[in-house]
């Protein structure tokens, strides 16, 4: 294979074949020589049947999403144009999907007349995950080949199917199995079919079967999916282009698609969506460290703790099929830890998402142990104990004594500093930071806290394994809360000091979750438990002793045992799933303000969101001035994975970048005057912000 796209030949069969790594991205390039290629074989008298199919593993990851921000993508050859002429096609074209086919690499087939599929392909639409619809015939053609119910569901939730699942669902014509040559077995359909005298079958000549589809569907389908679509801009637009399928002949339809489309690309929860797509990605990259370092093996994982943190965190190992031992200092609390975690496989059961079997498999790769004899020759530890210092202290004593050469040695500290941790052992370069987020076999996110010490080797090889268990690794820096939890203190503080300014607690939750988030900040302290925060502040209240007043209500709160859900009362009363304000904490307010000298005032929502928002943007600015984080878009996985920020607002950096950094930095400046000595003391604009401010840069751009 030379270049992007080969034309070769096999009797009366002109094979075209996608070669462009790593996923056949339909850029301008590959558009072009695709294009070239299908007008060479129509033209050359000795074809009759034309079949397109990937040099690589995968057929085509679709359009090329790196052209959007550019508007590159409706470059010559435009796409749904370049489509339309294979569907004119006078010789029959033959899509031979050889892997994974998405998005506008999947809209290639359906502009083909005839689908052949690999049984481990997968097939699917996944565009409005990208903030976007279809844009190339996929909600128009699909919906006449699969019916408007499959249509309408894979394009709405962008999942994607198997081919099995499409051959059923009329997407593709033939399945093939086995390991002989799919590529020849492809040519014999293509004779096949012109044996038989396939007709040129196209979507335009179909119409969708609207036989079984209910008078009300597209309305009770919005309803079901309203819930978790809330605040996005796509999903309502693929109904309504399925609607249009429905409606119009193939060529109005794709007419309306176009309009659709490009209604939501100029969307900002396109672009936040988009930079969300980069931004995972780009996770992987530490400049400073080569890509092609060898890797450590991690074949077996020692975790020491069994509580809710260390049993979530082994269930990511099983479930990846890595055996874990799993360490406790007494029995009984080893027992209620193998006994949570069974539990937590038998609810999944009872959800259908695991089978009997398959739980079985995973804990038969569980083993319980008191000795620290039993990690001697396992690959990773992670300690998961109390964030006292002194006690994992003392446990990576006993792991230096304990484990293998090279083995990894890292705890699940969620802010103490790695590097007095890795400072007891005599192999600091084999510690480091594994930050796991509650509840730890379900939060995508992983903080990597790469130690001052850490081997390069071993920071790679932990972001490989974050991957291996369906994890987002992010590697930071070390300081007090790291990347996530050190941007969660001010934008924690500014919840509280509203509650004892006047504000109410459902005011402040709502106006948060209202903007999107999944949870408002107090009522995620009551989530998480207001006796865990309360250590957290133990922690650090000389970071605070200047004005600890922001924590006073808190503190009240813990002193009377309300610790939130787990108790049932905190900054809310929790009756059953009921969750209702609390008169008492609006007194307990009233009391401090009183005590403090704090005069209440009725508070806006615009002020509740830009001093909690603008708080947090602004700790992420300081946290990137001081290279905790490597990059903005960090910061943004961060908080999209581990804290409920909505992924269409693109993260807090993005959605800064969006409304513009120079509204941001006035606001702080203004609340800094506003807020007398409170405002003095806390509403510090962060260097960084304010020199992007003055060169008109974004955080996008460094
Ligand atoms: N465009 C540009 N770059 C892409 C890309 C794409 N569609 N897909 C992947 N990449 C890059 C990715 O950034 C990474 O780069 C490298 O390829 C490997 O990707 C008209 C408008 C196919 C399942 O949404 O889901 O078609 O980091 O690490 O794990 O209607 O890539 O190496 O520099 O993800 O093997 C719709 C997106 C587009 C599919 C492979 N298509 N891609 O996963 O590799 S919009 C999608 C994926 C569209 C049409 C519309 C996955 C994959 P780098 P990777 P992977």
């Amino acid at each position: 294979m030379t270049s992007l796209v080969d034309l070769t030949r096999d009797g009366v069969v002109a094979v075209i074949t996608l070669n462009s790594p790593p996923v056949n991205a339909l850029g301008a390039a590959l558009r072009h020589g695709l294009q070239e290629r299908l007008e060479e074989a129509i033209a050359d008298d000795s074809v009759t049947v034309i079949l397109i199919t990937s040099s690589s593993s995968l057929f085509s990851a679709g359009a090329d999403i790196s052209e959007f921000s550019a508007g590159n993508f409706a470059a010559e050859p435009f796409l749904p144009v370049l489509l339309n002429q294979i569907e004119a096609s006078p010789k029959l074209i033959v899509a031979a999907i050889n892997g994974a086919a998405f998005g506008g690499g999947l809209e290639v087939a359906l502009a083909c007349h005839y689908r052949i599929a690999l049984a481990g392909a997968k097939l699917g639409l996944p565009e409005v995950t990208l903030g976007i619809i279809p844009g190339a015939g996929g909600t128009q053609r699909l919906p006449r080949l699969a019916g408007p119910k499959t249509a309408v569901e894979m394009i709405a939730s962008g999942k994607p199917v198997s081919a099995k699942q499409a051959l059923a669902s009329g997407i593709v014509d033939r399945l093939h199995e086995g390991d002989e040559d799919f590529l020849a077995a492809a040519v014999v359909y293509a004779n096949q079919l012109l044996v038989e005298k396939a007709p040129l079958r196209t979507c335009a000549d179909l119409t969708v079967d609207r036989s079984d589809l209910p008078d009300n569907y597209f309305n009770e389908f919005r309803q079901s999916i309203a819930r978790k679509t809330k605040g996005y801009y796509a999903p309502e637009r693929c109904i309504q282009a399925v609607e249009a399928a429905c409606a119009l002949p193939l060529k109005e339809g794709l007419k309306k698609e176009a309009e659709l489309f490009q209604e939501c690309m100029n969307t900002p929860e396109a672009r936040a969506q988009q930079h969300m797509f980069f931004a995972e990605r780009q996770c992987a990259g530490i400049p400073d460290i080569p890509k092609n370092t060898s890797l450590r093996e991690i074949k077996t994982v020692g975790i020491i703790g069994a509580g809710t943190m260390g049993g979530g965190i082994a269930m990511n190992f099983i479930n990846a099929g890595i055996p874990v031992r799993l360490l406790e200092v007494k029995q009984d609390a080893l027992d209620r830890g193998l006994a949570a975690i069974q539990k937590n496989y038998d609810i999944s059961v009872k959800r259908g998402r695991f089978t009997a079997e398959q739980v079985a498999e995973r804990m038969a790769l569980l083993q319980g142990t008191l000795s620290y004899q039993d990690l001697a020759d396992v690959d990773l530890v992670i300690e998961a104990v109390f964030e006292n210092m002194q006690l994992k202290q003392q446990i990576f004593a006993q792991l230096d004594e304990v484990c293998k050469p090279g083995a990894i040695l890292a705890s699940n500290t969620s802010t103490l500093d790695v590097d007095a941790i890795a400072a007891v052992t005599k192999r600091p370069e084999d510690v480091i930071g594994l930050h796991f987020f509650s509840p730890a076999n379900v939060m995508r996110l992983l903080e990597i806290v790469r130690g001052e010490k850490t081997a390069d080797d071993v920071v790679l090889t932990t972001l490989k394994m974050a991957r291996t268990i369906n994890k987002i690794g992010v590697v930071v820096g070390i300081c007090f809360g790291f990347v996530g939890n050190r941007m969660l203190e001010p934008y924690m503080r500014e919840a509280m000091r509203l509650v004892l300014e006047g504000a109410t607690p459902e005011q402040v939750d709502g106006v948060l979750t209202k903007f999107g988030l999944a949870m408002g900040v107090l009522s995620m302290i009551d989530l998480a438990g207001n006796d865990v925060s309360h250590l957290v502040r133990e922690s650090h209240r000389e970071d605070i002793a200047h004005d600890p007043s922001y924590q006073l209500i808190s503190d009240k709160l813990y002193e009377l045992g309300r610790y939130g859900q787990k108790t049932g009362r905190g900054f809310y009363i929790y009756d059953g799933r009921e969750k209702l304000a609390d008169s008492e904490v609006d007194e307990m307010a009233k009391q401090v303000a009183a005590e403090l000298g704090i005069t209440r005032r009725s508070i806006s929502d615009e002020e509740i969101f830009e001093r909690c928002i603008f708080m947090l943007i602004n700790e992420g600015a300081d946290i990137l001035n001081e290279g905790i984080a490597l990059r903005s878009s960090d910061c943004d996985i961060v908080w999209v994975n581990g804290y409920g920020f909505p992924a269409f607002r693109g993260g807090p950096m993005q959605y800064a970048d969006e409304i513009g950094l120079d509204k941001v930095l006035e606001s702080i400046n203004r609340y800094r005057t506003q807020l007398g000595d409170y405002g003095t003391m806390w509403f510090k604009p962060s260097p960084l912000l304010e020199r992007l401010v003055a060169e008109e840069k974004k955080f996008g751009d460094i």
